[in-house]
């Protein structure tokens, strides 16, 4: 099945911790430590594949994990790294924050590759806490934490002109006269169900890039029927064809049929009504040229401000001085390419998780906990009598020693920071 949309939970890999562990040799009573750094985590990394045109492949899975760092072994054995997960998607995937609804990617264009989570950092061994007055450190850096967050996939292709129109007016048709695309052309409504682009070569001019999406009715941007799903797709287009049909085969106003769709573009986003629009009366094949002079009277009534075309797309009748105005707007564009820009990086939601929290355990221990503080072990060596110092005075500046007065702490009761544990004596 097509799919354009998929909600996933993905989430990086921890680093492996850093190792405890002392050289053990004949004839060294006391051998120096020798705990080995900790792997990094994996990283989670979206990438672009150009041979993907949808995001099926994130409807059957929910959850995408990179894999952990593992610990730091004995004889300053390194851990291994966690591998990165690669997670591959069609070009103009915006990957979105589930939560809030802001970008975190769009891989589009030159964004081939980008890490959107990356893997927690390996902790230090042991062997990187040695100082001159304290040999036998027992603490080690625990790895770097992982990142979980559930992300919003979708595609909005890179086309420069999108067709827009209600159903059966002949947009398939006219896109597969135009371009190498093959779009399912029939006598009902919403034959095209998929956003389908076609390349459309021009011997005198760029080419340019063309959407066809399924027709739109009436309340599709308030998500009635299809549509709205697939208005998306034409955000990023420059110009747009709005098809109609011209020949009032099925008895339809055409001017009727461009003001409501307007109004479902406006109501989806008010940018769409911002792009230049092309007026195309289609199926000029099937009316005398009285009704056609009278068509095109109407419309240049009713839309003074559009430049309007008549077309068959079945004949090619005034195709080709279409395609030509098309080529002529795309030339005078002189914005630039919508990309999304990063509003959210998910490393932020680390440093957005607190100082520290301090929690007792079952075992009535009082457990301190954070990146705050598990920087400043990390740095520090309490086996010396300077780095206790300094630990204290972290402590109590940090407001650590109050807090754990305020939530009962006793003398003698245990603290456990990390791999730190200390009886607390004021
Ligand atoms: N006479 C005539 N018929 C046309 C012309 N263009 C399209 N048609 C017919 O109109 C019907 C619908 O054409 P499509 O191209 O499938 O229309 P569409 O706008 O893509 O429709 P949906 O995908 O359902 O939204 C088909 O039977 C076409 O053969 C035209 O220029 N003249
Ligand atoms: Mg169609």
């Amino acid at each position: 099945m097509f799919a354009d949309r998929a909600k996933i939970i993905i989430k990086s890999g921890k680093g492996g911790d850093g190792h405890v562990s002392f050289r053990r040799e004949k004839y060294v009573p006391a051998g120096g430590p020798d705990g080995g750094d900790g792997g990094k985590g994996g990283d989670v990394i979206f990438e672009i594949d150009k041979g993907m045109n949808n995001l099926s492949d994130y409807r059957h899975r929910r959850k995408f994990a990179a894999t952990a760092g593992e610990e730091g072994g004995k004889k300053k054995c390194h851990g291994k790294n966690g591998e990165d997960l690669v997670l591959k998607v069609p070009e103009g995937t915006v990957v979105k924050d589930a939560a809030s609804g802001k970008v975190i990617a769009d891989m589009s264009r030159e964004n081939t590759r980008q890490i959107v989570l990356k893997g927690g950092r390996g902790g230090l061994g042991n062997m990187h806490f040695a100082t001159s007055t304290m040999q036998a450190p027992k603490y080690a850096q625990p790895g770097g934490p992982s990142i979980e967050i559930e992300v919003q996939l979708e595609l909005k292709v890179l086309a420069d002109v999108g067709l827009v129109g209600f159903p059966n007016v002949g947009k398939s048709t006219l896109l597969s006269r135009l371009t190498n695309a093959n779009p399912e052309i029939a006598n009902y409504h919403f034959t095209t169900l998929n956003p389908i682009l076609g390349v459309v070569d021009l011997e005198d001019a760029k080419g340019f890039v063309m959407a066809d999406i399924p027709g739109l009715i009436e309340g599709a941007s308030e998500g009635v029927g299809l549509g709205h799903e697939f208005l998306r797709h034409i955000e990023r287009t420059k110009v747009l064809l709005h098809l109609v049909d011209g020949a009032s085969v099925e008895g339809r106003d055409p001017v009727e049929d461009i003001k409501t769709i307007n109004e479902e573009l406006s109501a989806y986003n008010m940018n769409l009504m911002e792009k230049p629009q092309i007026i195309v009366a289609n199926k000029m094949d099937a009316v005398t040229p009285e009704e056609k002079e009278a068509t095109l009277n109407k419309l240049r009534e009713a839309f003074p401000d559009n430049k309007i075309f008549v077309i068959s797309a079945v004949s090619g009748e005034g195709v080709d001085a279409l395609i030509r105005e098309v080529a002529n707007e795309l030339e005078a564009y002189e914005g630039d390419e919508i990309i999304y820009e990063q509003e959210f990086d998910p490393q932020d939601l680390l440093a957005e998780e607190g100082d520290y929290t301090i929690e007792v355990n079952e075992d009535g221990e009082y457990v301190v906990e954070g990146p705050k503080i598990e920087k400043m072990l990390g740095y520090t060596n309490i086996d010396s009598e300077k780095g206790f110092i300094f630990f204290q005075r972290f402590l109590k500046e940090q407001g650590i020693l109050k807090e754990l007065e305020e939530k009962g702490i006793q003398e003698g009761d245990t603290v456990r920071m990390y791999g730190l544990v200390f009886d607390y004596y004021k």
